[in-house]
């Protein structure tokens, strides 16, 4: 089989292949922006659109896919040169690929490159929605002051240049700007990214700035523009070599950046748009009054069981989620810290079996064709704590419940942060924090604790003694037992102790 190459042009040929948009891309308004169109966004919105425009009757909902930093230029020089086309992986659980093009994402922009085309395009009257994935840390939120991060120095160089911005708020600012004196309807500002009430944080961090930036915006902004809450769920890995060659060799079809991803996938939004909205719930997205119940949930279950298992998994010497929740007692150690933890914390979920909710998690890691780099899940870790781990604790210290596991997971962190596993061998590590996390776990070698000096991270924590005592001594006992061995001990001392 000759191989294609994925394009426009080879589209029909394709689909003699693997599944295809049936609909007419051409005759797409954009409706919708989109920044940071990285896997998840590709795996999720964009797959969700796509189902959604095979109805022939949607034609206002094609993507407009922004790449804003110049990290991201192989991405919009691949998408640009296969049309915006991609294709999807879905790895299922019986080892099965599931494969198909996706075609909602109708055109691209590279931010850096023409700031003006990007800021005109999500001014321009047929957009009625712009939605972001940009990280946890791309909101700007400082957790030790609880605001928005003025002395970040791309928000100086946003606030100095607003024609040429670098950062979301700068270009958001700019847009919504020319929309006002334009006279133009609203807007939906929707955010897909993990954070509670995310909705809410980027309409308090773009307030933030808009407060500075342009004071005669904030009033329309509070008339014109909505901001719903999202809950987003699809486990994404990163795309390997292996991934590509597959694709070529099962296939004949020749992707530079395919998307895989599990089977699952659920989005839970609130009903509350400012321009209208594509009907996602025909697609299977569920539309609710109140979203936060389910973000807490999946923030503390599903990302903090991520990030347990990558933080105690790396230290192992594992790689893969799924190698790190096949091992026993790790896997235990997990669920003691949802059951015991994070359930206490959750109030009252309306509709939801939690036991179930907590089975299915421990089965999606445990996806063997998955294979979630542990580099992926503890990447960015000073961004994700203060999300996904530290509302939990706070909860539970001030309802005087047990912090122990959370603690040893801390404590863990920072051993993590000397930068090698526990043979010796060095760890990826990737986070804008690195170099502060490194000098603090240095000095935490002798005095455990002054890891927790981070503010921007663990906030006020360290003035709680019960925090620091569980933290201390999870320190010692890794340090003296190893990994393996303290969460044995503390899997036998939960059964007891609770
Ligand atoms: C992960 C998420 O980045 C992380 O730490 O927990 O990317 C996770 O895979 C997704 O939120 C799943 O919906």
């Amino acid at each position: 089989m000759k191989s294609l190459k994925l394009n426009a042009k080879n589209l029909s040929a394709i689909s003699e292949r693997i599944a295809t948009p049936k609909y007419d891309r051409s005759a797409l308004k954009t409706g919708i922006v989109h920044v940071g169109i990285g896997g998840f966004h590709r795996a999720h919105e964009a797959f969700y659109t796509d189902q959604l425009l095979h109805d022939n009757n949607v034609k206002d909902w094609g993507i407009c896919g922004v790449a804003l930093l110049d990290f991201d230029t192989k991405i919009y020089n691949t998408l640009k040169a296969q049309d915006g086309l991609y294709t999807l992986i879905v790895k299922e659980l019986d080892g099965t690929h599931t494969k198909r093009v996706i075609g909602s994402i109708v055109e691209c922009l590279f931010a850096p490159e023409n700031p003006k085309k990007v800021i005109e395009k999500m001014a321009s009257p047929e957009v009625k929605i712009i939605t972001l994935t940009i990280t946890e840390g791309g909101y700007n939120y400082n957790e030790a002051t609880k605001a928005f991060d003025f002395t970040n120095p791309l928000i100086k160089h946003d606030l100095k240049n607003p024609d040429h911005p670098k950062t979301i708020f700068g270009y958001l600012t700019q847009a919504l700007k020319l929309r006002q004196a334009r006279g133009l309807a609203g807007i939906t500002i929707q955010s897909c990214d993990n954070i509670q009430g995310n909705g809410h944080m980027i309409e308090k961090m773009l307030l933030s700035y808009v407060e500075k930036a342009a004071p005669n915006l904030v009033e329309w902004l509070a008339a014109y523009v909505a901001f719903p809450n999202a809950m987003v769920d699809r486990i994404t890995p990163k795309t390997s070599e292996e991934d590509i060659a597959t694709l070529v060799a099962d296939s004949g079809i020749e992707d530079a950046w395919p998307v895989v991803c599990e089977p699952f996938k659920q989005w839970v939004i609130e009903d509350h748009f400012s321009a209208g909205r594509p009907a996602w719930e025909n697609v299977g997205a569920q539309f609710v009054e109140d979203v936060v119940p389910y973000e807490k949930m999946k923030l503390s279950l599903l990302n903090a069981g991520h990030s347990v298992l990558g933080i105690l998994g790396a230290l192992m010497g594992y790689y893969t989620i799924d190698e790190a929740v096949n091992d026993q007692e790790l896997k235990t150690f997990l669920k003691n810290y949802m059951d015991f933890e994070v359930t206490p914390t959750l109030g009252d979920l309306e509709g939801i079996d939690i036991e179930a909710y907590k089975q299915s998690l421990l089965q999606r890691f445990g996806n063997v064709n998955i294979k979630d780099q542990i580099d992926r899940i503890c990447s960015e870790t000073s961004a994700k704590y203060p999300i996904f781990i530290l509302p939990t604790i706070n909860s539970q210290l001030k309802h005087q419940g047990v912090v122990q596991l959370a603690a040893f997971v801390t404590a863990a962190w920072a051993l993590y942060s000397l930068g090698t596993d526990e043979r010796g061998t060095q760890l990826n590590i990737n986070d804008v924090l690195q170099e502060e996390l490194h000098a603090k776990a240095k000095i935490a070698v002798n005095e455990p604790e002054a890891f927790l000096d981070i503010e921007s991270v663990f906030g006020d924590l360290k003035s709680s003694s019960t925090f620091v005592s569980a933290y201390k001594e999870a320190y010692n006992n890794i340090t003296n037992l190893g990994v393996a061995a303290s969460i044995a001990s503390y899997n036998l001392k939960s059964i007891k102790q609770y």
